[in-house]
């Protein structure tokens, strides 16, 4: 067979591999890797330096499927490449990412093809992809943490990281937000090592774009900055070929590929029309499809020889030969510059330098005390001090959110400074969450900030941080009522229960500077969890930690802050936050009154949750029922916590305009409002 000949079988192997197991399952979308196999085929197998059996080689070019529902695109070069599986301990399991037998279980239980690319489940997925516009907003995170590896570890004779981050979209990836947002970041930070490749079909699910998709894609592109390359037929593979080498010769800009293909191309009845998007084509278009593939028309899941072996001789061999030729440079690296070697391994394997948590600032009891932001702000430096690959940034609220690193030597990221560990998202909270996975994916510990009321415009990010299992860190102040004057457009309600109601994910809401320490040891230690934490905008007292108990019990999620004599409460008071002190100031009133009370301090429902039965009812004995939980935000689920006889104070309306002490007021966070509560529980002592 010639070379043409084994391309052209490579990709039919793709598209029938697609057809079928969308025919198998009864569902998924067919059209979109019919269509593009051959330039999924083309970059891979012609282009891409990435070595099928050690899928995490830290210099290996990223591919990113921004839209998730071609997941059999993947599934099939995943599978044809024989790419290999690694662990969560990022081990080499030496078993196919990907069985043949996973494909023909397309979208079934435990198989390793799943519906949509899945990060956390399949080796050699770069990010999970699905909710469209994301994953070409989490390459862009991609493409700054190259810039910023290669500019700390490259060194004279050293490229060490000189990957490149390509990007497959369609028109959906295109409509969202989130990647206009994104693609201005990247065309404003000049990402030369990006790529993106739109699937420019003109098909989406309710059918032809023009119903509401008519705008001039290239010129917005090119108005971003953007080199805009067009490939006028998606099946030219040396074109598409071409295209890829002028992304790779242009620098100061990102490349973006507008691809015109046919959905549910060779299909006779359902090409270029939406019945190729989402669903099977039916067993008799199958036939006629693979008829004008040439294929044969009842084979099934057929892999003809000769067609792994071509994968094998493409990305199989130039990626084994890149990798080979990467691990002497790695080693020569490694004696001359040890220390810098060192860091790569260790942020390979999401560990944290030693010594990353000297000189972490202690707070003196302070009655006025120091606004979480404020504590958090001191942290940050000293963290990005003492862990090299430790960056972030806000959108556009630093000043505010207290994320500006400002140690000598922090610097700005920007196209001409890409060693800054300063990052400036501009007003882009979606983007701003998706770059920080894309970092993050990326092997860097980083954040992300906002106000907490904003970090809705980020939820879908840290969705998907958390079903990830990446450790990224957003952090959002302002995170109650303490913005007061700015009233409900800025004050967060429901914002912490609904962040609290994302799995996995780790929430936390410190009540004074030494709890903000505390919550940012337990989050940067965290190698496979995201972590919001919930800062005060205003100072809150630092409680004085020899009279109450210790801060460090943040890591277990809530712990006894103050307690009745002989640990023997009538009554117990949780909170977290601001209203931390608020119930330690309620505690001391109580007590004067001869009320014997036990203040917790909440900061984590996630991480008590997760500790064992008993160190969870020493601390909420069950014997004792009368309780009041405190904290501004939807009282909704904190019954668990009160139980059936117990009471929240919270909020269940939005709030309102007004400085904060009216507030307070107005919405009942007050020493005499939490007493009031207390007695009537304890039947109106
Ligand atoms: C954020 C988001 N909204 C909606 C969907 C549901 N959805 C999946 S595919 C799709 C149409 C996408 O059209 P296009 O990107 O052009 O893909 P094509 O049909 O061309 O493959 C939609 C609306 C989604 N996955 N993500
Ligand atoms: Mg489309």
């Amino acid at each position: 067979m010639t070379s043409e000949q084994l391309d052209q079988l490579s990709i039919n192997t793709i598209r029938t591999l697609s057809i079928d197991a969308v025919q198998q399952a009864k569902s998924g979308h067919p059209g979109t890797p019919m269509a593009l196999a051959p330039l999924v085929y083309t970059l891979w197998n012609r282009v891409m330096r990435f070595d099928p059996v050690d899928p995490i080689w830290p210099n290996r070019d990223r591919f990113v499927l921004s839209n998730g529902h071609a997941s059999m695109l993947l599934w099939s070069v995943l599978h044809l490449t024989g790419t290999r599986a690694v662990n969560a301990d990022y081990e080499r399991l030496g078993l196919p990412s990907i069985s043949l037998d996973d494909i023909r279980r397309f979208r079934q239980l435990d198989s390793k093809a799943p519906g949509h690319p899945e990060y956390h489940w399949v080796s050699g997925v770069e990010t999970t992809t699905g909710p469209l516009g994301q994953g070409v907003a989490t390459s862009v995170g991609m493409a700054i943490a190259q810039k910023w590896l290669a500019n700390r570890y490259n060194r004279p004779g050293f490229d060490i990281f000189d990957y490149h981050i390509y990007a497959v979209c369609g028109d959906g990836c295109m409509m969202e937000g989130v990647a206009s947002e994104a693609a201005s970041l990247a065309g404003h930070l000049g990402l030369d090592n990006l790529c993106w490749l739109y699937d420019n079909n003109h098909i989406t699910i309710e059918g032809n774009t023009r119903i509401a998709f008519t705008e001039d894609v290239a010129t917005r592109f090119l108005g971003y900055g953007w080199n805009v390359l067009r490939v006028g037929y998606a099946n030219d593979v040396d074109r598409i070929e071409h295209a890829l080498e002028v992304f790779r010769q242009t620098t100061g800009r990102p490349t973006f590929i507008i691809v015109d293909s046919h959905i549910g191309y060779g299909s006779p009845h359902k090409q270029d029309t939406a019945a190729a998007h989402g669903e099977p084509l039916g067993d008799d278009e199958v036939r006629l499809c693979k008829r004008s593939y040439g294929w044969p028309e009842d084979a099934k899941f057929l892999v003809p020889d000769g067609v792994r072996e071509h994968f094998s001789a493409g990305v199989g061999t130039r990626g084994a030969e890149a990798r080979r030729r990467w691990t002497e440079l790695f080693a020569a690296y490694r004696a001359q510059h040890p220390e810098l070697a060192n860091e790569i391994d260790l942020m390979q394997r999401r560990e944290l330098p030693a010594g990353w948590d000297r000189n972490l600032p202690v707070f003196p009891a302070d009655a006025k005390g120091l606004a979480g932001r404020d504590a958090s702000g001191q942290v940050l430096n000293v963290l990005a001090q003492n862990i090299p690959w430790f960056l972030g940034g806000s959108a556009d609220l630093g000043p505010s959110n207290k994320t500006t690193l400002k140690y000598e030597g922090a610097g700005d990221f920007q196209a001409n400074s890409p060693g800054g560990k300063n990052l400036h998202f501009g007003i882009r909270e979606h983007a701003m969450a998706a770059t920080v996975n894309g970092l993050v994916l990326s092997k860097l510990r980083a954040f992300g900030a906002t106000f907490f009321i904003f970090s809705d415009y980020a939820r879908p990010a840290i969705r998907l941080a958390a079903l990830m299992e990446l450790p990224s860190i957003f952090i959002f102040t302002h995170d109650a009522m303490g913005d007061g004057e700015d009233g409900p457009t800025h004050q967060p309600v429901e914002q912490l229960l609904s962040l609290r109601a994302i799995p996995g994910l780790v929430t936390l809401r410190p009540g004074d500077a030494n709890e903000v320490v505390e919550a940012y040891r337990v989050v940067m230690e965290m190698r496979h969890r995201p972590a919001v934490l919930a800062l005060s905008r205003q100072p809150l007292p630092t409680l004085d930690r020899a009279k109450y108990g210790s801060a460090s019990g943040v890591a277990r999620g809530a712990y006894v802050v103050a307690d009745a004599p002989g640990g023997k409460p009538e009554v117990i008071l949780i909170a977290s936050g601001s209203e931390l002190s608020l119930a330690v100031e309620t505690h001391e009133q109580l007590r004067v009154e001869g009320i014997r009370s036990r203040v917790v301090s909440m900061p984590s429902w996630e991480l008590f949750d997760e500790q064992p039965q008993e160190y969870r009812d020493s601390v909420l004995p069950p014997e004792v029922t009368a309780r009041v939980a405190v904290e501004q935000g939807s009282t909704l689920g904190w019954e668990r916590y009160v139980g059936p006889r117990g009471h929240v104070i919270g909020m269940k309306t939005f709030g309102a305009s007004a400085p904060l002490k009216e507030l307070q007021k107005k919405f009942g966070f007050e020493p005499d409002r939490v007493v009031a509560v207390a007695r009537n529980l304890l039947g109106g002592r």
